[in-house]
C-alpha cells in the first residue's frame, strides 16, 4: 500500500482539487500548513491573512468530518519553521509518506520552490496541474504560439465556444460577442442600490481575528468590520445574493463609482474563487441561467461571464506563459517610488483618498476603482511598475501573483510593451468625473487644466503623453490624443511639463 502525503495550500480550498484526487482516507495525509513567510513577504492587509487562515480552518475542519486525517501547522504551533519548506520537511519527518501530491502553484515563487523539492524532499513529489481554470497552462501556450500580443477578445471568444456559455450553436447569444459599450453608465442620482450581504463572525474568525490583531498589527487596513464568508457554504451564499440582487444591474453601471459605496452591484467574489470556495465554471453557470430565465438581462450576464471566462483566464494563462521574464519588463522606463499617500490615504486628490480608503476597510476596490483611479495615477506619475505591484499584491484579499500582476504590469502599468493589452488606460480628471461623484469633494477641479485649482490628473495625462510620445505617438490607439498635443501651442506643453514637474517632485515619500 502506498501512503501518501496530500499538501492543501491556503488558496486551494477545494474538495475537488487535483492533489486530493484519490485519496484513501484510511491511509493518506492531509497537509495544511499556517507560515508566516506568507503573510509577510509581502506585507498582506490584515482582512487578507485572517480571512486565508480562517478559511483554511473550516476547510480543515470540513476534511476531518469527513474522516480524513489532516495535519493541521498552526501559526503559533511551537516547532513551525514558518516556510511551505520546512513544513512540508517537517512533515515527511512526522508521518514517512511513499509519495507526497501537490496542486501547481498559484505564484511563480512557490512555483520554484516546488520545483526544489524535487532534489531536496526524501520522497517522491507529484504536481499536479490546477484543473479548477477552463483553460489549462498547455492550452493558452498552444493559443499563444505565434502571437507577438495577446488580445483577450480572441481569447474569450475560445474560451465561450469551449465552454458553451451564452451560445447558440456556434454563435453568440443575441448575435454579439461582447456586450461592454452598453455597460459604461455613471450612477443615476438617487439610485437605491442593493444591501450588501456581509458576515457574521464565528468562534474559528474570531480566533484568527486575535491572532492577526496580535502578529501583524503593523500591516496595512482595518481587521474589523470584517464581513467575509469563511467557507464554501458561505461562498455559495454570496454568490446566490450576487445573482439575485446585484447580476440584472451589473452591467450597466460596471464602471461606475459613488463616495460611501464599496461594492455597488460587483459580485465581490474575487476572494472566493481565487481561494478555491468557488469554481469558475459554476459561477457562470449560475449567471447564465439567471439570463434563460429572464431575470437577468443579457449585457449584465455576459458582461460578468467575460471577467471571468475572459480576463480571469486569460491573465492567468499570461502569467504562466510569459513568466519569469514578463516581471522584468520596464517598458515605459518608470522608476519613481511610490507616494507615500498610498499607504497613508493622506491626499488632497479625493478620488485616491476614497479607494485608498475602501481599500484600507475592506481589502476590496472594484475594478474601476483599481484601473482608473490607484492604477491610472501610478501610470500617470511614472511610478515603478515593482512598487505598485508590491502594493496591490498586499492590500487586496483577492490577490495573487498569477492575477494581480498581469493586471497591473500590463494592463495599468503598460511594462510589458503592449503584450496584454494595445494601449495603457491612461486618463485625465474628465474621465473620473464622468463615472463618479469623487470630484464634487474634491480641493481641485476636474475642467481645469492648469494652475493651483486644476486637477492633477490632468496635466499629469498631458504630461504622460509629453514624456513618452516616442514609444506611444505612433500607436494607431493613441492617435487622437497625440493629434491634439500636436496641435498644442509650445508654450502650453512647457507649462504643463512644468506644473507636473513640480506637483511629482513634491509628492510624499515613505518616512524616514
Ligand atoms: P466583479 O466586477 O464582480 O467581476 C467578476 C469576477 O470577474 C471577479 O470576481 C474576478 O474573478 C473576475 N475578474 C474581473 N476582472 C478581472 C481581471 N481584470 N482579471 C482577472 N479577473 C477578473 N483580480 C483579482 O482577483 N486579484 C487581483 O489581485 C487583482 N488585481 C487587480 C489589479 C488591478 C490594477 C486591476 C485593474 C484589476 C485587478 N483585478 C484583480 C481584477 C478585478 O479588479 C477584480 O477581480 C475585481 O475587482 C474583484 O471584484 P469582484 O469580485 O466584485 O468583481
Ligand atoms: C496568502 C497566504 C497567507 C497569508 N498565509 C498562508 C498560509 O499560512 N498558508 C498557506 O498555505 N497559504 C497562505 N497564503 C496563500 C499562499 O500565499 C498561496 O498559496 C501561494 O502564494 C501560492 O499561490
Ligand atoms: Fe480626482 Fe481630479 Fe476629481 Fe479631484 S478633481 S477627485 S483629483 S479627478
Amino acid at each position: 500500500m502506498t501512503r501518501t502525503l496530500r499538501l492543501v495550500l491556503g488558496d486551494q480550498l477545494t474538495r475537488s482539487l487535483s492533489a486530493l484526487e484519490g485519496l484513501d482516507p484510511s491511509i493518506d495525509i492531509v497537509l495544511m500548513v499556517e507560515v508566516q513567510a506568507e503573510a509577510t513577504y509581502v506585507r498582506h492587509h490584515k482582512q487578507k491573512i485572517a480571512f486565508l487562515l480562517s478559511a483554511m480552518r473550516h476547510f480543515a475542519d470540513e476534511l476531518q468530518a469527513e474522516g480524513i486525517s489532516v495535519d493541521y501547522v498552526r501559526l503559533d504551533d511551537p516547532g513551525n519553521t514558518h516556510s511551505f519548506t520546512g513544513e512540508i520537511r517537517r512533515a515527511i519527518a512526522r508521518h514517512q509518506p511513499d509519495q507526497v501530491h501537490v496542486t501547481e502553484p498559484g505564484e511563480w515563487r512557490v512555483w520554484e520552490m516546488m520545483q526544489s523539492w524535487r532534489e531536496e524532499l526524501d520522497c517522491p513529489l507529484t504536481i499536479h496541474p490546477d484543473t479548477r481554470f477552463i483553460a489549462s497552462r498547455a492550452e493558452f501556450s498552444l493559443w499563444a504560439q505565434g502571437r507577438k500580443q495577446y488580445r483577450m477578445e480572441y481569447f474569450y471568444r475560445e474560451m465561450r465556444r469551449k465552454t458553451g456559455f451564452l451560445m447558440e450553436g456556434d454563435q453568440p447569444v443575441g448575435g454579439q460577442w461582447n456586450f461592454d459599450p452598453d455597460n459604461r453608465k455613471a450612477l443615476p442620482k438617487g439610485q437605491t442600490l442593493p444591501q450588501r450581504l456581509r458576515f457574521e463572525t464565528d468562534a474559528i474568525t474570531r480566533d484568527v481575528l486575535a491572532l492577526v490583531e496580535a502578529r501583524f498589527a503593523d500591516h496595512f487596513g482595518d481587521l474589523k468590520p470584517f464581513g467575509w464568508a469563511v467557507t464554501r457554504a458561505g461562498a455559495l451564499e454570496a454568490l446566490d445574493h450576487f445573482i439575485r440582487d446585484c447580476l440584472p444591474d451589473f452591467g450597466d453601471f460596471q464602471d461606475a463609482m459613488k463616495t460611501g459605496e464599496s461594492f455597488l452591484y460587483h459580485s465581490v467574489i474575487s476572494p472566493y474563487l481565487n481561494a478555491g470556495l468557488l469554481e469558475a465554471r459554476e459561477v457562470c453557470e449560475r449567471a447564465e441561467a439567471a439570463y434563460r430565465a429572464g431575470s437577468a438581462p443579457l449585457n449584465a450576464v455576459e458582461g460578468f461571464i467575460r471577467q471571468v471566462i475572459g480576463w480571469r483566464e486569460f491573465v492567468r494563462g499570461l502569467y504562466w506563459h510569459e513568466m519569469p521574464d514578463y516581471a522584468e519588463t520596464n517598458h515605459l522606463d518608470a522608476t519613481r517610488p511610490l507616494p507615500w499617500f498610498y499607504w497613508s490615504g493622506e491626499t488632497s486628490m479625493n478620488c485616491l483618498s476614497e479607494c485608498i480608503a475602501v481599500t484600507r476597510r475592506h481589502a476590496y476596490a472594484h475594478h474601476i476603482q483599481r484601473l482608473m483611479v490607484t492604477g491610472n495615477f501610478a501610470l500617470l506619475a511614472g511610478v515603478s511598475p515593482r512598487e505598485i505591484e508590491e502594493w496591490y499584491l498586499a492590500v487586496y484579499a483577492d490577490a495573487y501573483d498569477w492575477v494581480e500582476l498581469p493586471n497591473v504590469h500590463g494592463m495599468v502599468m503598460h511594462a510589458d510593451g503592449g503584450l496584454l493589452g494595445s494601449k495603457p488606460y491612461a486618463a485625465s480628471g474628465v474621465y473620473i468625473n464622468r463615472m463618479s461623484d469623487y470630484c464634487r469633494g474634491c480641493a481641485y477641479d476636474p475642467t481645469i487644466k492648469l494652475g493651483p485649482k486644476a486637477c492633477p490628473f490632468n496635466y499629469l495625462y498631458w504630461n504622460f503623453l509629453i514624456e513618452n510620445e516616442t514609444k506611444l505617438g505612433r500607436n494607431p490607439r493613441m492617435g487622437m490624443p497625440y493629434r491634439t498635443l500636436g496641435n498644442m501651442p509650445p508654450a502650453q506643453r512647457k507649462d504643463i511639463s512644468e506644473q507636473a514637474e513640480a506637483f511629482l517632485s513634491a509628492l510624499p515619500n515613505a518616512p524616514d
